[in-house]
């Protein structure tokens, strides 16, 4: 039996979007959805009960920064991530490739894996398709990703082809060293960048290993919008229609609602949570940043619309004096905050996948939020 399983519920009738549900060894989630992101064992600044508290059925955590500390050992002889971090329900770890790649220093790409500089104190270290299995085993987590190159955009058409080529030799490694089957799922990762034949490439090649899953990576790296929504465009439709699709590291409010409308149902991203610790806040009327001065003596709260924790029980005032005063409950206040209007967001996509209105939703979330901004 695999692991992980989809089930389609209901395809949106005017867009790619799809309702369905994720099942997994540690319960199931309604897709699309929003993953929050625990990179080293906590959302930052959140508890779990708090995160369950705004329906997260899966976060998102990182072998890279566990492996470097504490150490997949101490993990595993906690009794996996799961017990370490006192969260029970779905946890998808990344697989450590994009993380060499955008934090080490002094990376080496070879055939075998990746030579590179631990960034905390300079030792040298190898991350190779094998040794990240080996490590997401030790974590346990419900969703692990294969050991895939993203490279920089832009990459020529010449280096993205041999990338591609050495990510699905890749995902074939991966795919031997990965033997826990029925308690972990693996998910394969589509590279290729802005060039489609080479989408198609990757695709047809993970496509034919059979993954229980399939992301699409590369993809928000610093290209124009228009070039990720050409890319999912023309990418989803390569993928099965019977595996869960995940987009890696997107999670802007207008990503999320164009990236459903495309057909993918799971997404990640740090964005709530980082810009929440310097100030931003989403609102229905697009971002606000806390720090203003004209907030000083604003006593309603951060965003009329929205029913969390921190909007019914605090002010624009009291929350601009936290952070003015460099205090963490601040910090705590937006987090909380941030990740709830996405999850909130996300049900309402999903409810208007269930009505056949996405495109009728998103008309009248830019109408407020504004066009064109992040
Ligand atoms: N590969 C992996 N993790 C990722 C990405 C990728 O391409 C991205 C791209 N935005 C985010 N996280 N393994
Ligand atoms: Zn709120």
């Amino acid at each position: 039996m695999t692991a992980v399983t989809y089930e389609l519920i209901k395809k949106d009738k005017q867009t790619g979007a799809r309702l369905g549900v994720v099942h997994t060894p540690h319960g199931s989630f309604e897709t699309p959805a929003f993953m929050p992101v625990g990179t080293q064992a906590t959302v930052k600044t959140m508890a779990p009960e708090e995160i369950k508290e705004m329906n997260a059925g899966i976060i998102l955590s990182n072998t890279y920064h566990l492996w470097l500390r504490p150490g997949n050992e101490i993990i595993r002889e906690a009794g996996g991530l799961h017990k370490f971090m006192n969260w029970d329900r779905a946890i998808l770890t990344d697989s450590g490739g994009f993380q060499v790649f955008s934090l080490s220093d002094m990376r080496k790409i070879e055939e075998e894996g990746v030579h590179f500089r631990n960034h905390l104190n300079g030792d040298k270290l190898f991350l190779s398709p094998e040794k990240s299995m080996e490590i997401q085993n030790d974590l346990g987590s419900d969703i692990m990703m294969a050991f895939d190159e993203c490279p920089p955009f832009p990459a020529s058409f010449e280096y993205m082809k041999a990338s591609v080529e050495r990510t699905s030799r890749w995902a074939e490694r991966c795919l031997t060293a990965h033997t826990n089957t029925d308690k972990q799922g693996l998910f394969g990762i589509i590279q290729g960048g802005e060039f489609e034949e080479l989408r198609r490439q990757s695709a047809k090649d993970l496509v034919s290993l059979d993954f229980p899953g399939y992301a699409i990576g590369g993809l928000s790296v610093g290209e124009p919008k228009d070039v990720m929504n050409r890319v999912l465009e023309f990418t989803t439709p390569m993928m099965p229609e019977n595996k869960p699709r995940y987009l890696m590291g997107v999670g802007s409010p207008d990503s999320l609602i164009d990236g459903s409308i495309h057909g993918v149902d799971m997404f990640d991203c740090v964005l709530p949570t980082r810009i929440a610790r310097n100030g931003t806040f989403f609102t229905h009327q697009g971002r606000l940043v806390i720090k203003g001065a004209k907030f000083a003596r604003d006593f309603g709260p951060i965003d009329e619309k929205c029913d969390c924790y921190t909007c019914k029980n605090y002010s624009r005032a009291y929350i601009r004096h936290l952070f003015k005063a460099d205090e963490t409950f601040g910090l705590r206040l937006a987090s909380y905050h941030n990740l709830h209007f996405l999850m909130k967001l996300m049900e309402n996509v999903r409810q208007a996948i269930r009505e056949d209105r996405l495109l009728d939703f998103k008309e009248e979330f830019f109408e407020e939020y504004g066009y064109n901004k992040p």
